[in-house]
């Protein structure tokens, strides 16, 4: 569900949908969540920032929904699959993956191979890596543009 705040419903829905459908200007609401495309390369920890700055995290995902309609949200703000933060790390023990809202960390999209602390530590995951678009561990002191999510209250 993905419905803008433009849409119309008839008035017997509205009451219910309009609350769980409702993000402001800039955030484009999905399955509880308003997510809004921050395109400033940032390291991942000014990226969280950033976002808590908003009012809310770098994005976690929960499932193969939500995945994509984060890709939906960069692809509508740059007409392309620009690799991006989202918000998990394991910086504070290696495999043990948090994200930065506290949700839990189950599903994940990581590329064959990934995560593989290629040449370095990596500890900070990016979104849209590689062929398939999948998920990629990096070095949290890269810059890259991000996505924040903040819940729908
Ligand atoms: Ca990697």
């Amino acid at each position: 569900m993905s419905a803008s705040c433009k849409l119309h419903f008839s008035s017997a829905e509205s009451h219910l949908v309009k609350r769980s459908v409702y993000c402001s200007g800039g955030w484009s609401a999905f399955n509880g969540r308003c997510f809004r495309y921050i395109p400033t390369p940032m390291t991942w920890a000014q990226a969280e920032k950033n976002c808590q700055a908003l009012g809310g995290n770098l994005a976690s995902v929960h499932d193969y929904r939500e995945h994509l309609k984060l890709q939906r949200v960069i692809r509508d703000a740059t007409y392309s699959y620009r690799k991006t933060w989202i918000g998990g790390s394991d910086a504070q023990q290696e495999n043990v993956f948090f994200w930065s809202d506290g949700t839990p960390f189950r599903y994940t999209s990581w590329c064959p191979g990934e995560p593989n602390n290629h040449l370095a530590p990596q500890h900070c995951i990016q979104m849209n890596f590689g062929n398939t678009k999948c998920w990629d561990d990096l070095q949290c002191s890269y810059r890259r543009p991000s996505v924040c999510a903040k819940r729908i209250r």
